[in-house]
């Protein structure tokens, strides 16, 4: 029944879950692809290349996603990208202009899709990968098949690059999630999510019982806990990379696209989107950082509230994860401190609610922080790459 997808080189939903040996499904070579864009028989539309150091156009993106990118199932909140998490996003080292691709009815930008490019670890093999987001489409063409249209295109513009992999998410199942993780919450803000309903009040209690089940305290309390700075890039690149191999399907990330997605810059952007710690030892070395970024919901028609300022949890490591023999006693410690220490962060610069989902070492520290679990899903999709399904971090190792 998934009539686009099944004719995509994905894996699909009948095909039996064998152990079998990772690789690509379909090989092709660039020559064999076409140096046009896909036809669009749908007038009045074209395909455009949208610049996203033309404020202008970055501004348009930013529209279309404000009034059409994703909802919960509810249609109570809906993301909403500021053109600075826009820009981090889809300016990342390697990005490339004509993976911003948008169809224009006149002159006014009705749908959009993005890519950047990565390398993606699937267990032992690296491969020169893709990243897409941004799917969008204006809510009065819907179900038009337009979605199809704009992937194939910019699957097109992939592997015109020479590019035959792509890594994806979303909210919906599709033919097939290689992984699948549970979005958890946790309140900073209780009274405010609350008179938002986004967490309601369990029958056994009260809101002022909650109020205070949240509360944190004003100080951090790991020694040596300061902000990120440029002179401890190379620490924590190594570190993070270190870490990462932990799990079974990761980024791997160089020195400048640690720095771009770790480091904020003043400078570049006018809105702070990511918020980096490290803990320096007595010895000046670098031994646990943590990370979460800023992405705001729009609070869909209520009187006295527009958005929620949402933190989400992004990468972090710590030593302590390869002290010999493995402790997990000692691990499972030191993440629920660097943790607490992250929610004090995230209250004090204004956050409403951190948010974090089943994956990495997540589960060694979720519950005792007061996470809670959601409603959402997050599905884990890997284009034109057959790999057997991978488990969250904690319960492989
Ligand atoms: C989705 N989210 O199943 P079948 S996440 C992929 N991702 O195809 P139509 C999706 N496919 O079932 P509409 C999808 N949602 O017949 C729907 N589909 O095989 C499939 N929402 O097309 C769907 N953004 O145009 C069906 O649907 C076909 O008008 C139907 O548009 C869909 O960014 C959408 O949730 C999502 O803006 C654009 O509803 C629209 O409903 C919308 O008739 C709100 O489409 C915003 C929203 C999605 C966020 C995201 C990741 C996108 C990944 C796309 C796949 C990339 C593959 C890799 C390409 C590079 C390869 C290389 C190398
Ligand atoms: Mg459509």
């Amino acid at each position: 029944s998934y009539k686009f997808w099944a004719t995509q080189p994905v894996p699909q939903f009948d095909e039996k879950p064998a152990i079998f040996e990772e690789g690509p499904l379909k090989i092709q070579k660039v020559e064999d692809i076409p140096d046009e864009p896909i036809p669009l028989n749908l007038a009045p539309f074209r395909w455009v290349t949208m610049d996203l150091t033309d404020e202008k156009q970055m501004q348009e993106v930013e529209k279309l996603l404000y009034g059409h990118f994703v909802e919960d199932d509810e249609a109570m909140f809906r993301f909403k990208y500021s053109t600075s998490i826009l820009k981090w996003s889809l300016m990342s080292p390697g990005w490339r202009k004509e993976w911003h691709v948008g169809i224009r009815s006149g002159d006014t930008l009705c749908a959009f899709i993005a890519a950047v490019p990565t390398e993606i670890r699937v267990r032992d093999k690296v491969i020169q990968g893709s990243e897409v987001n941004f799917l969008c489409i204006h809510k009065k063409l819907r179900g038009k098949r337009l979605a199809p249209v704009l992937i194939k295109e910019i699957t097109r513009r992939i592997n015109r690059e020479g590019i035959w992999q792509a890594i994806y998410t979303g909210g919906i199942v599709l033919p097939r999630p290689v992984s699948t993780c549970r979005y958890y919450h946790r309140a900073l803000n209780w009274q405010k999510l609350y008179e938002v309903g986004f967490s309601p009040c369990p029958s056994n209690s009260k809101p002022a019982f909650q109020v205070r089940k949240y509360a944190l305290p004003e100080q951090t309390s790991t020694k040596g806990l300061r902000e990120l700075q440029v002179k401890d890039l190379d620490a924590v690149h190594s570190l993070l990379e270190r870490y990462l191999k932990r799990f079974d399907l990761t980024p791997v990330f160089n020195r400048e696209e640690t720095e771009h997605w770790l480091l904020h810059k003043k400078d570049s952007y006018a809105e702070q989107v990511i918020y980096s710690y490290v803990v320096e030892d007595a010895s000046g070395k670098i031994t646990d950082f943590f990370s979460f970024y800023l992405l705001e919901s729009t609070v869909i028609r209520h009187p006295k509230h527009n958005s929620i300022r949402a933190a989400y949890m992004f990468y972090y490591a710590t030593e302590t994860a390869f002290a010999e023999p493995f402790d997990k006693g000692a691990l499972q410690k030191r993440l629920n401190d660097l943790m607490a220490d992250a929610l004090i962060l995230a209250k004090r610069h204004n956050f409403d609610v951190f948010n974090a989902l089943s994956l990495m070492d997540n589960a060694l520290f979720l519950e005792k922080q007061k996470f809670g679990p959601g409603d959402g899903q997050l599905h884990y999709y890997l284009f034109n790459y057959k790999a057997n399904p991978i488990h969250g971090g904690v319960d492989k190792k």
